[in-house]
This record gives structure tokens, C-alpha cells and sequence, in this order.
């Protein structure tokens, strides 16, 4: 390949990253290593992969003295229902995170084997469309730590997350909150399954046993009360469609902040 073509493939992957990444392709573009690698046509992997993490930018992250004092719970702060309880009765110890669709493996994980797997620890503000924010630290597993675990089939582009409580108590599982990510955000460093929040066992309130932090993105994608991850090409047969709980009742799939 000449180096004329692959620079036209290169500026074409930047393209083709939209408007939302600009910030990180500026900051890539002014990097020495990209101008050395522009300059004398390295190989194309290098530059694919670079502008790739261009566009996975690092929420910020704060330091444990910008904690919030006070941490709102917003949405259901206690699932209803006997199953609930029972796992919470048990300290969690009967939980299991299933872990099923488009993947080569798929699993079931208990809390302890979730917590046995690497750990991330971040703080991070939360954002909540309805006006107020908080500065929380989360300690969990990188979904795509499990995801490599369970091996992602080539079909699958997106990450359903099933919860514990259902929001209107239906009986057919219709008022029941989810959630879905894609794969870039889903393999994002900052995306873990949490479950310690300030140094502690995660609360009900915010989520127990195990919540998303997916730190790009807004309040109500942050999953709570997690039991089952679905690997699927689309989202559009899943309840109302739209690829949440929230979103099926008129908010954006896409809640970057
Ligand atoms: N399962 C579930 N997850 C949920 C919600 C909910 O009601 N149920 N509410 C969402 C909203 S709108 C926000 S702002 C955050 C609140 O998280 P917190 O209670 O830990 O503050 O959880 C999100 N995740
Ligand atoms: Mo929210």
C-alpha cells in the first residue's frame, strides 16, 4: 500500500468518527507520535488503533476529597418483590450474574466470582437529567474484562443489561428497567460492573449487589440492581425497542454528557 492511500484511509477513519470526537482527534493529531507516524507511514494498524482509542476519551476523574457528601438514589431505591428480598435476606450470597445471546460461553457468575476477577476503583460525577449531579467512588469488574471471559460472538454489537425491579410492578415484565450499551462503550476502561461504592458494599439504594458505571454517559443509562447481560445484534426486538426503560418512554439512546 502507498503512503498516499493509506493516509486516505486514515483521514477517512477520522471522518467517519463524527463530531462528537473531535475533542479527542484534535488532541491525537497534536500529539508527536501521530505527526512522526502521519509523516513517515507506519503501519496502518498502529494509526487504526490510535484513532480508535481517540474516541474512547476518559471521563474525568475526581479525588477522594470531592466526594459528595450525600449521594441522592434516584428511581427505585428497593426493588419490590420476594425474589429480591430473598437475595438480599442471604447477604447476595445466592446471586448470580447471567451472562447469555451472541457469546461463545455463556455464563453464570456469583458475586464472589465476580469480586475475584481484576478490580477498578474511579471517582467519577454522576449526572442526572433531572438537575443534579454527584461525585461517587466505584469499585467493580471492566465489563469487558467479562466479556472477554465469555467471548463475544462476531454478530453482537450490543450489551442489554436486565434488572431487578420493575417500575410500574407488571406482571409481564413490561415496567421492568433496562438498560443497553454499545460495544465501544462497553469495552470502554471506565465501564465496570460495580459493587462497592465509597469503600463499602454497594447499598440497595444504589443498586445492590451489582450497578453499571458506564462514566460518558448520563443517570439513567448507570444500570442498577443487574442480573442478566444479553449479547444481541439489535435492540429493536427487546421490550419497547428503543434499547431502555427510560428510552422506550421518549429519552435519547445515546446519553453522552
Ligand atoms: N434498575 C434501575 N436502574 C436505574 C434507575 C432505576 O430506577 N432502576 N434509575 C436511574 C437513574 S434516572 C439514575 S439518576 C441513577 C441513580 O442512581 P443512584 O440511585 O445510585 O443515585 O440510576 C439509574 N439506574
Ligand atoms: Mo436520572
Amino acid at each position: 500500500m502507498s503512503r498516499l492511500s493509506r493516509r486516505g484511509l486514515i483521514g477517512a477513519g477520522a471522518a467517519g468518527m463524527g463530531g462528537l470526537l473531535l475533542a479527542g482527534c484534535d488532541r491525537l493529531s497534536a500529539s508527536p507520535s501521530f505527526q512522526k507516524f502521519i509523516g513517515t507511514g507506519e503501519d496502518l494498524t498502529f494509526g487504526a488503533q490510535r484513532i480508535l482509542l481517540a474516541g474512547q476519551p476518559l471521563a474525568r476523574e475526581y479525588s477522594l476529597s470531592q466526594l459528595s457528601p450525600t449521594f441522592k438514589s434516584n428511581g427505585t431505591s428497593m426493588p419490590g418483590g420476594d425474589a429480591y428480598r430473598a437475595l438480599l435476606d442471604n447477604a447476595f450470597a445466592n446471586y448470580h450474574l447471567a451472562v447469555e445471546g451472541l457469546v461463545a460461553r455463556p455464563a453464570r457468575f456469583s458475586l464472589a466470582d465476580l469480586k475475584a476477577m481484576p478490580a477498578r476503583t474511579q471517582i467519577t460525577r454522576h449526572d442526572c437529567v433531572e438537575g443534579w449531579s454527584a461525585i461517587g467512588q466505584w469499585t467493580g469488574v471492566p465489563l469487558g474484562h467479562l466479556l472477554r471471559t465469555v467471548g463475544v460472538a462476531p454478530a453482537a454489537r450490543f450489551v442489554v443489561l436486565h434488572c431487578a425491579d420493575d417500575l410500574e410492578n407488571s406482571t409481564d415484565g413490561s415496567g421492568q428497567y433496562y438498560e443497553s450499551i454499545d460495544l465501544f462503550d462497553a469495552f470502554h476502561p471506565q465501564t465496570i460492573l460495580a459493587y462497592a461504592m465509597n469503600g463499602k458494599p454497594l447499598v440497595p439504594a444504589h443498586g445492590a449487589p451489582l450497578r453499571l458505571r458506564v462514566e460518558r454517559q448520563l443517570g439513567y443509562k448507570q444500570a442498577k440492581y443487574v442480573m442478566r447481560l444479553q449479547l444481541v445484534d439489535r435492540v429493536e426486538r427487546i421490550k419497547g425497542g428503543k434499547g431502555g426503560y427510560w428510552e422506550d418512554r421518549g429519552y435519547e439512546w445515546y446519553a453522552g454528557i
